[in-house]
C-alpha cells in the first residue's frame, strides 16, 4: 500500500489570515479556494471563521488553515488570538475602491504589530475582473510594495486573478502570472 496517505496527513500546517477592508473580497477569496465557490452576494463576516485546503507543494503536502474575519470594526472580536501563530497573510484591497487602497497602510501597521517579522506578505488587489472600474493603478501597488519592503522587508504585490494561484505562491514563493 506504498504511497497511500490519508485525507489529513500532511508535512506541513500554515496558518495564513485574510486582513483588508470590509467588502474587498476576502471572504470569496477563502471560498473559491478552500470549495471552488463564488458568490455574488455574500454577506459581512461577522466574528472569524476559518477553512482549510491541502497542496502539494513539490514532494510534501502543505495544509493551508486560512482565517478571514470582518472588515468591518464592529465584527471583530480578537485581533491578538487572530493573528497569533500566522506565517503569512493576504492583504487585500479593492482595485475599484481606492479608499480601500489607502487603507492598506493601517492593515499593515496592525498586522505588524501582531506577529512575527518574518511573516510573509502578499499584496492582493482583488475584483481585476471589473477593468472598467479600476481606481488604483498595478503600478502604483507595486510601487507601494516595493516602497515597504525597503523599510520592512518583503512584501509581495500581485494582482489577484485566480485564489488558487496566489495562495501557491504565499507558501513556496512559486511565482504566478498576473
Ligand atoms: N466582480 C467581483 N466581485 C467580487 C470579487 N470578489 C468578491 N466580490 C464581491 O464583493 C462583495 C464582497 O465580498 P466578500 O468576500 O463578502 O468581502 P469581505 O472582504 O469578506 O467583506 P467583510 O466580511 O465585510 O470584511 C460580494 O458581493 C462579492 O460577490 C471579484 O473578484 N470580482
Ligand atoms: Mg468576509
Amino acid at each position: 500500500m506504498g504511497g497511500y496517505r490519508a485525507d489529513d496527513d500532511y508535512d506541513y500546517l500554515f496558518k495564513v489570515v485574510l486582513i483588508g477592508d470590509s467588502g474587498v473580497g476576502k471572504s470569496n477569496l477563502l471560498s473559491r479556494f478552500t470549495k471552488n465557490e463564488f458568490s455574488l452576494e455574500s454577506k459581512s463576516t461577522i466574528g472569524v471563521e476559518f477553512a482549510t485546503r491541502s497542496i502539494h507543494v513539490d514532494d510534501k503536502v502543505v495544509k493551508a488553515q486560512i482565517w478571514d474575519t470582518a472588515g468591518q470594526e464592529r465584527y471583530r472580536a480578537i485581533t491578538s488570538a487572530y493573528y497569533r501563530g500566522a506565517v503569512g497573510a493576504l492583504l487585500v484591497y479593492d482595485v475599484t475602491r481606492h479608499v480601500t487602497f489607502e487603507n492598506v497602510e493601517r492593515w499593515l501597521k496592525e498586522l505588524r504589530g501582531h506577529t512575527d517579522s518574518n511573516i510573509v506578505i502578499m499584496l492582493v488587489g482583488n475584483k481585476a475582473d471589473l477593468h472598467h472600474l479600476r481606481a488604483v493603478s498595478t503600478e502604483d501597488a507595486k510601487a507601494f510594495a516595493k516602497r515597504e519592503s525597503t523599510f520592512h522587508g518583503d512584501l509581495r504585490s500581485r494582482v489577484h486573478e485566480r485564489g488558487k494561484c496566489i495562495h501557491r505562491s504565499s507558501y513556496s514563493n512559486i511565482s504566478c502570472g498576473e
